[in-house]
């Protein structure tokens, strides 16, 4: 079936925009991409650093293999991410928090771009590039910004990686089964700025649908999800977003 692309909100999504009790938003790179934040894949090719693919650079087995390798993608990455702000897309996700009775945001998003924005009881599905956590002993600490990050955990003395969820690694424990709950319950699903290749999280907007939820799309570009969804608006998140509540 040709997925219909929209630029305006149908009435339906209007109506069960206003009327749904319980709202699922799942966001990927894309809700970042309008405060400047690289995108993995766009425009057909996905994210190298130093001639390694970011899937590779982003996996356990470079942990074992090289960790001040993988500290040095994500120092450089953060020092991207400092000077970066919320856009109108994260502001707007945040606003609707109050909208709805059961509402659950959930991201792949590893930038804390949600939660400066003001939005509370986001599910990081991989993790946080602003933590890191030991190896042994799993203790968290805080990186701040423009600060020196800690090698060793002070703890047991082991040495300490980023806590984030690297490709052949399983999620925190919980926080995939928090989210499917959602996806199960919600009436509304909207899925904004993701390809929806990495999985377990690409599997969330499939539970929703099969679970009876209305499922829309907002994206620059047709992708993975799309011939699942009821609703398909083709443009960027932060032009987008707000349309829903004017
Ligand atoms: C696991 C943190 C158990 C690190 C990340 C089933 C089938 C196939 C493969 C697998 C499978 N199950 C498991 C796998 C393996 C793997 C996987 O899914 N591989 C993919 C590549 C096929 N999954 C895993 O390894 C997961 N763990 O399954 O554990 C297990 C263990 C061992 C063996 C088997 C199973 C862990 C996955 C998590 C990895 N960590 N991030 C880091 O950031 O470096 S994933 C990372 O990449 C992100 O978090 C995100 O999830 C993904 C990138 O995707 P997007 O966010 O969607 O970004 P992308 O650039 O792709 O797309 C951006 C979109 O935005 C585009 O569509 C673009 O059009 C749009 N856009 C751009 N601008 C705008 C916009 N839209 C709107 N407005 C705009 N302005």
């Amino acid at each position: 079936m040709q997925t219909v692309q929209r630029q305006s909100i149908s009435d339906e999504l209007r109506d069960r925009f206003e009327s749904a009790k319980s709202v699922l938003v799942l966001t990927g790179a894309g809700v970042s991409a309008e405060s400047g934040v690289p995108t993995f894949r766009g425009g057909g090719n996905s994210a190298v650093w130093k001639g390694m693919p970011f899937d590779l650079i982003s996996s356990a087995r470079m942990v074992e293999r090289d960790l001040p390798r993988v500290w040095e993608w994500f120092d450089y990455r953060r020092t991207l991410l400092q000077p970066l702000e919320p856009n109108p897309a994260h502001k707007e996700i945040a606003r609707w928090e109050k909208l709805f009775q059961q509402f659950t945001l959930v991201t792949q998003n590893i930038d804390g771009l949600h939660q400066k924005a003001g939005s509370g009881g986001v599910i990081e599905l991989h993790g946080n590039i602003w933590r890191a956590r030991c190896v042994s002993c799993h203790a968290r600490y805080e990186i701040l910004a423009g600060e020196r990050r800690a090698d060793e955990c002070v703890g047991c003395g082991d040495r300490l990686r980023p806590d984030v969820v690297l490709f052949g690694e399983i999620l925190p424990r919980g926080v995939f089964e928090l989210a499917a709950e959602s996806a199960q319950e919600c009436e509304l699903c909207i899925v904004i700025g993701t390809s929806g290749i990495v999985y377990p999280a690409a599997s969330l907007p499939e539970i929703a649908k099969a679970a009876g939820a209305f499922l829309c799309e907002v994206n620059s570009e047709l992708t993975a999800v799309s011939e699942l969804c009821d609703e398909v608006l083709t443009g960027k998140a932060g032009e987008i977003l707000p349309m829903l509540t004017t």
